[in-house]
């Protein structure tokens, strides 16, 4: 709908008054950043976001990451307003055990939350994944006159997400891979914990994204939804650069003695300055009660079920012009493996066991790699410049390139790039896989060192939390790497990281099991003898929908070498 004022202020009211009360219920929480980011959220939420709230999984559905996710409210409001499966109730339960409203957004908790959120500067860069994978996706896919996979990513994110170094690595790639459906609203309020983030926060932000590569669309008024809205019906322009919106705000916009300090970030407003910003809000009605009006305003529900169906209508005629293409879409979204994969990962493994041959145990992951990348074309792979030490490319990932038009370049064999040069941005390249995963379509792996696991560290940890399937490939992963010296040396991180790691030919097996969950697989730089030992494949494998999978060949082998 096109949004006017009033009715925007009112709808932002509605966001305010539910975040300083369902901050006040809880007793804890963060209401300044989503009273001042209310009307951004009429902007986008009201005007532009193509969602469908009846199906929170719809494919081609716009992504939205609340980068600073301690302004969860902001996400719950949104959800409850719009017509997601989120009551009243869950708002009031708001960071209560075993609610649907946890401090932080979590994916997979709360219907409509597409990442978790929480620690600052990974949401801006999950985003990038999910852009790239939508970018990825749409060159596979789509066909003349079949435009399938066409979505936008919107973030929100304030000075803490700038201030976190991913911010660069992530904003930084985005730029290198001309993201230009990727649109993020900063809320530039100028606060943070620490209080008017001046003193230490002193980048040139336009300047900054400008010199990324980025559309910059500077000195928005936050508080103007039609600006905003604006501002975003230009980004959509962009067409091969994404766009970084400067929205100017007041942190606790609304509250009379709150607005424009840190006291409004991260506790309660207290029932007298609650009373004084109704009275200054000039909203009237109880916590928790939205008039009708209001509601009406926010609901999404009808336009997002006509919308969706309008996608399922050009998805039928993509299907009849291109079945197969539409059948491997299906496939890939749902996230399923090729029904013969079972066979193929069972004769990599029977092939790497018959040759058993003495390599380094990284030299056996990319031989495995070898036939599981030919047979997935759903892996993409990556390094954070070590490809030639880690060994994750392979015949069939070619390095990605775009052009300089920012669409993605076949190489002479006519191949699509499906290896990054994720450049040396290890923590970068851990949630950007996070992002890719969660979009969906692709399974991303990645290589570093072992010893520089502890640059991607919280990234990984946030794709364990969110049971994302990733797959981190950690090589050179002994004291016994030699020259390189004990900051090369990775002591303490298997432990710490508390992952299996399989040996020589255990490569292939390690990779035939990295088809669900977050995994990490340990590679050694050094050969290592293949070990002598009974080697037995299952006749039956599961798939990743939990249904077993007949394999044709079903062998108990005994390693013929020493
Ligand atoms: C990586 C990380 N470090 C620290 C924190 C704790 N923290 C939460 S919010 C915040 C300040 C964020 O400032 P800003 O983004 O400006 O938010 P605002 O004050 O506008 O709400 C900090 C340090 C965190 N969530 N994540």
């Amino acid at each position: 709908m096109a949004i006017t004022q009033p009715a925007a202020q009112q709808m932002a009211n509605a966001i305010r008054a539910l975040a300083m009360d369902a901050v006040q219920q809880a007793n804890s929480g963060h209401p300044g950043a989503p009273m001042g980011m209310a009307d951004m959220a009429v902007a986008l939420w009201g005007e532009h976001l193509q969602h469908n709230p009846k199906n929170p999984h719809w494919v081609n559905r716009d992504r939205f990451v609340l980068s600073n996710g301690h302004a969860s409210m902001t996400l719950y409001a949104l959800l409850h307003l719009t017509g997601y499966a989120l009551p009243i109730d869950e708002l009031k339960n708001f960071r209560k055990l075993h609610s649907k409203t946890a401090g932080h957004p979590e994916v997979g908790i709360t219907p409509g939350v597409e990442t978790t959120t929480g620690p600052l500067g990974q949401g801006i860069t999950n985003a990038v994944g999910m852009a790239l994978a939508e970018k990825l996706l749409a060159t596979e896919f789509n066909q003349p006159g079949h435009h399938i996979v066409d979505h936008h990513t919107y973030v929100f994110m304030g000075d803490g997400c700038l201030m976190e170094g991913i911010s660069h690595e992530a904003c930084a790639l985005a730029g290198a891979w001309k993201l230009n459906k990727l649109i993020a609203l900063y809320d530039d309020n100028g606060i943070s914990i620490d209080g008017q983030v001046a003193p230490w926060f002193i980048d040139n932000t336009p300047q900054r994204f400008a010199a990324y590569g980025w559309n910059v669309i500077d000195a928005v008024d936050g508080h103007d939804a039609v600006a905003v809205s604006k501002a975003i019906a230009d980004a959509k322009n962009s067409a091969d650069k994404p766009t970084l919106i400067v929205c100017k705000t007041s942190i606790g916009k609304g509250s009379p003695n709150r607005a424009n300090t840190s006291k409004a970030h991260g506790e309660p407003l207290g029932a007298e300055e609650i009373k004084l910003t109704r009275e200054a809000l000039g909203w009237t009605h109880e916590p928790f009660v939205i008039p009708k009006d209001v509601y009406a305003n926010w609901d999404a529900k009808q336009s997002g079920v006509a919308r969706e169906a309008e996608w399922n209508k050009a998805f039928a005629a993509y299907k009849a012009a291109h079945p197969a293409l539409a059948k491997e879409f299906v496939r890939r979204m749902k996230g399923e493996l090729p029904k013969n994969f079972a066979q193929t990962a069972v004769d990599a493994v029977i092939a790497a066991h018959t040759k058993a041959e003495t390599v380094a145990s990284r030299k056996a992951s990319q031989l495995a790699l070898e036939a599981f990348t030919a047979a997935l074309p759903e892996m993409l792979g990556g390094s954070a410049d070590l490809t030639g030490s880690n060994l994750t490319n392979t015949s069939s990932t070619p390095a990605l390139r775009m052009n300089l038009a920012g669409d993605v370049v076949k190489n002479d064999k006519g191949q699509l790039g499906r290896h990054i040069n994720y450049g040396v941005r290890e923590f970068g390249m851990a949630a950007i896989m996070n992002g890719v995963a969660l979009h969906g379509g692709y399974i991303p792996y990645g290589g570093t060192f072992l010893t520089f696991s502890d640059y991607s560290r919280n990234a990984i940890r946030m794709a364990a939390l969110m049971k994302q399937r990733v797959i981190h490939v950690f090589t050179h992963d002994s004291i016994g790497l030699g020259e390189d010296g004990p900051t090369h040396q990775s002591i303490e991180h298997a432990a710490s990281l508390r992952w299996c790691k399989p040996q020589g030919r255990c490569a292939s097996t390690g990779w035939k099991h990295r088809t669900g969950g977050t995994s990490g697989l340990h590679r050694t730089a050094q050969e290592v003898t293949p070990l002598h030992r009974e080697v037995r494949i299952r006749a039956t494998e599961t798939s990743r929908t939990g249904q077993p999978v007949r394999v044709k060949r079903a062998i108990s082998a005994r390693s013929n070498t020493k």
